[in-house]
């Protein structure tokens, strides 16, 4: 079938299901839900969803551990439910990307019940399943995963150990075994004939872990990951399901790539290589840590982030596709965030960074409550967040003594829940998320802060982002034209020039709470401004300022 890239002309509002809205009164989100607020989404402007997963799950880790890969989790809904809403979406125009969770299943999958009951299994060559060094006494090898655990689990009483990168309910799968990827490809086929229209495929440079299982030297956190991430047969596995499934239909991949330089990139997306559509690369939600460790907290900088976002213009332009985002459900809220000001000019910042991520090359992501400018959540201690990462952790650092302190610091102003508080629809007892207690609590600034309030007004940020939206809209020069950064060494503004040949797009950025005398960028005066976050402009940007300038 065509590839049509239709992706390249998308912009993708994620939704987080269990957070987004509650249409059956039990405080979870859920896919009636979802359907109840599809015209808001048309409204807003999006023409494609990426829906985190909705398949059952005992919900260790929020639906990324998968126990039937086939059928809805039920507090969610049927499977009727999501087929008609894939029919309304479609309708309003719409697609829909589902979350592919296929580097591990849930330790409740049928699969990985069976493979650990019976040795003698036809699923125990699913996992990674290793007999133990000392008789079983310790793990096969010192591997340890992303939520601060040692990657591997006992298996009874037995000398056996699984691996798991993530938390213990997460078995990692065998993806040397032909018959996953097989199974792999039937569970593709299977939601790309219902008429689902792509992936963001979770974890996906994990798939392939190095066969050797080796031990490593001491290292701070994911210690063997040069064994596990980009392992030997990445690329060939990707290659095949792409040959196998995604070439024959007309969808998209986005690949959730952890850890994946530029170059590793270049392979991942290059068109002719056929494997991802593109990747979300994470360098720059790494500019306000220390060594990757998000919580290694450290002071923001804008010419780091300036850095970053050339590196990856310059380095896929004409050679593959980059995604934009700025938020996720993994991610802490922006606003607020990257030097920006979530109290006095929340609006203001909100809107500045909207504007400086939109008109990047790429397909830009919307997270929820992205486009309200939804704040962290107001968690007070641990107690208030549910997350198994955050929780993980924090049994870590109470057990190692140098980390408690840096972690205790950070725990709550990095933890993913502060992403999944409850959308705040209105300024109701559940902030017209539920009408009952939701499952995380809901921010208190749901009285000013809600999609009531921001439809309501017109200088809000959801209207803002409806412009930003629009002006993409068939836009050639944001689509194809070069990145070109017009202030490298300025370190308070952020400033880009869009180029397709005569016709030019200047998007210039406050990203400091002061007013900041506006630089001088050569021609500008021939330019005129189509889009900014301020009424009136004078030779000052004003705090967060942005203005989107054209020349045609
Ligand atoms: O995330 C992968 C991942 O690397 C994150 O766990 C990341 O390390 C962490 O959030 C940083 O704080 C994906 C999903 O997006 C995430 O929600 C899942 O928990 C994870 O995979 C396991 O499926």
């Amino acid at each position: 079938m065509k590839q049509t890239n239709w992706y390249k002309d998308a912009v993708i509002y994620q939704i987080y299901p269990r957070s987004f809205c509650d249409g059956n009164g039990d405080g979870l989100g859920d896919i009636p839900g979802i359907i109840s607020k599809l015209d808001y989404l048309k409204d807003l402007g999006v023409n494609c969803v990426w829906l985190s997963p909705v398949y059952d799950s005992p919900q260790e880790d929020n639906g990324y551990d998968i126990s039937n890969y086939r059928d809805i989790y039920k507090p969610f809904g049927t499977l009727d439910d999501f087929k008609k809403m894939l029919d309304e979406m479609h309708k309003r125009g719409i697609r829909l990307i589902m979350d592919l969770v296929v580097n591990h299943t849930s330790s409740e999958h049928e699969w990985f019940k069976s493979a650990i009951s019976d040795p003698k299994s036809p699923y125990r060559d699913y996992y990674i399943i290793k007999k133990g060094r000392k008789n079983g006494k310790k793990p096969p090898n010192n591997w340890s995963g992303f939520f601060g655990e040692k990657a591997w689990e006992r298996i009874g009483d037995s000398e056996d150990y699984y691996l798991h990168l993530f938390a213990k309910g997460q078995p990692d799968l065998n993806w040397e075994n032909e018959k996953v990827r097989e199974e792999v490809k039937d569970i593709l086929r299977y939601w790309l004939d219902m008429g689902v229209d792509g992936f963001r495929c979770d974890v996906i440079t994990l798939i392939s872990k190095d066969q050797r299982f080796k031990n490593v030297g001491p290292t701070i956190a994911l210690a063997g990951k040069k064994y596990y991430v980009n392992g030997p047969r990445l690329h060939e596995f990707l290659h095949e399901l792409y040959v196998d499934v995604y070439q024959n239909y007309d969808c998209m991949t986005v690949g959730e790539t952890v850890l994946s330089t530029l170059d590793d990139a270049r392979k991942l997306v290059e068109p002719e290589r056929q494997e991802l559509s593109m990747i979300f690369n994470f360098d720059h939600t790494d500019v306000d840590n220390h060594m990757g460790v998000k919580y290694f907290l450290r002071k923001f900088n804008v010419k780091r982030l300036k850095k970053v976002v050339d590196k990856w213009q310059h380095g896929l332009f004409g050679k593959g596709w980059n995604s934009l985002f700025i938020e996720n459900h993994d991610q802490r809220r922006s606003v607020g965030r990257f030097g920006t000001d979530d109290t006095k000019y929340r609006i203001e910042s909100a809107c500045m960074l909207g504007a400086t991520y939109f008109f990047l090359q790429g397909t830009p992501f919307i997270y929820q409550g992205q486009e309200i400018g939804m704040t962290n959540g107001d968690f007070e201690s641990i107690n208030d967040v549910k997350d198994v990462e955050a929780h993980n952790i924090y049994n870590l650092a109470n057990k190692v003594k140098i980390l408690k302190p840096i972690i205790n610091k950070s725990l709550l102003q990095v933890s993913r829940d502060n992403a999944r508080t409850p959308m705040q629809w209105d300024n109701s007892e559940y902030a017209g998320f539920s009408t009952v207690e939701p499952w995380l609590k809901i921010n208190k600034n749901k009285c000013c802060i809600n999609a009531k309030e921001s439809i309501e007004y017109p200088d809000s940020i959801y209207h803002f982002y409806q412009k930003l939206i629009a002006f993409r809209k068939g836009n050639e020069v944001i689509k194809d034209g070069e990145y070109i950064d017009l202030l490298k060494s300025n370190s308070k503004i952020f400033a880009y020039k869009r180029k397709l040949d005569d016709k030019e797009i200047i998007v210039v950025s406050n990203f400091t709470k002061k007013e900041v005398k506006l630089p001088n960028i050569k021609g500008l005066d021939k330019f005129e401004i189509t889009l900014s976050n301020y009424a009136k402009h004078s030779l000052v940007l004003k705090p967060y300022e942005t203005r989107v300038y054209k020349n045609y």
